[in-house]
């Protein structure tokens, strides 16, 4: 089982990259923002809940995101490897997905970290608000509040996984087809069997 995490601030191009490296690698891509989206689409309980804090660009409970990570983990008992998008957000979140992966007898093999600049992202995501409904890439004000929850609570997800020695930085601007081929690169330099 090969399990990946594409980490990287809001707007690095996780979303983008993983429809790609889903396709290329058969991987199960489970994004905590897509997740929680269908639960808000859905108006369940959880989703309504979730919605107040997506809207003012904060994190929402660690307990929140673990049960359904875990749910999703229990579902795909055929998955021959995950692709975790947007997930861990939290040291809290890497220690409990390292240990959910621990009793299914495997671990991530490897963090693809992209580094993207602050401007950039903001530019991305207030495009992206543009088209995509989506309530928090509409203001300035929300897509700076979420750059500040991943300096805050967020990056050092890095240096948990850098313990291991399981960090790789790739570069997350420019051309998406060359991004997508440095991350290829990463991922086929490790034994996938
Ligand atoms: P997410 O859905 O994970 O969204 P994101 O980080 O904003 O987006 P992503 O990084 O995937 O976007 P992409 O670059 O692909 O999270 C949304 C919210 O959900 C969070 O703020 C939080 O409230 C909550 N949440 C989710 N997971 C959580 C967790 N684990 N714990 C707690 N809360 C959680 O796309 C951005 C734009 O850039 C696109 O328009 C794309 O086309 C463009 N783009 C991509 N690559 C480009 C490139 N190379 N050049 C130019 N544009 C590019």
């Amino acid at each position: 089982m090969f399990n990946l995490i594409l980490f990287g601030p809001p707007g690095s191009g996780k979303g983008t990259q993983s429809e790609r490296l889903i396709s290329k690698y058969g991987l199960k891509h489970l994004s905590t923002g897509d997740l929680l989206r269908s639960e808000i689409a859905g108006q369940t309980p959880l989703g309504l809940a979730a919605k107040s804090f997506m809207d003012k660009g904060q994190l929402v409970p660690d307990e929140v995101v673990i049960e359904m990570i875990s749910s999703a983990l229990d579902n795909n008992p055929q998955a021959h490897g995950f692709l975790f998008d947007g997930f861990p957000r939290t040291v809290a979140q890497a220690e409990a997905l390292d240990k959910l992966l621990a009793q299914k007898g495997t671990s991530i093999a490897v963090v693809l970290a992209l580094e993207v600049n602050e401007d950039e992202l903001t530019k991305r995501l207030l495009n992206r608000g543009l088209t995509s409904g989506r309530s928090d890439d509409r203001d300035e004000g929300t897509i700076r509040s979420r750059h500040s929850e991943y300096q805050k609570k967020t990056a050092a997800v890095a240096d948990h996984y850098k313990k291991y020695g399981k960090v790789v930085f790739v570069k997350g601007e420019g051309d998406i087809d060359e991004i997508f081929q440095s991350l290829c690169k990463e991922i086929d330099l490790r034994d996938r069997a």
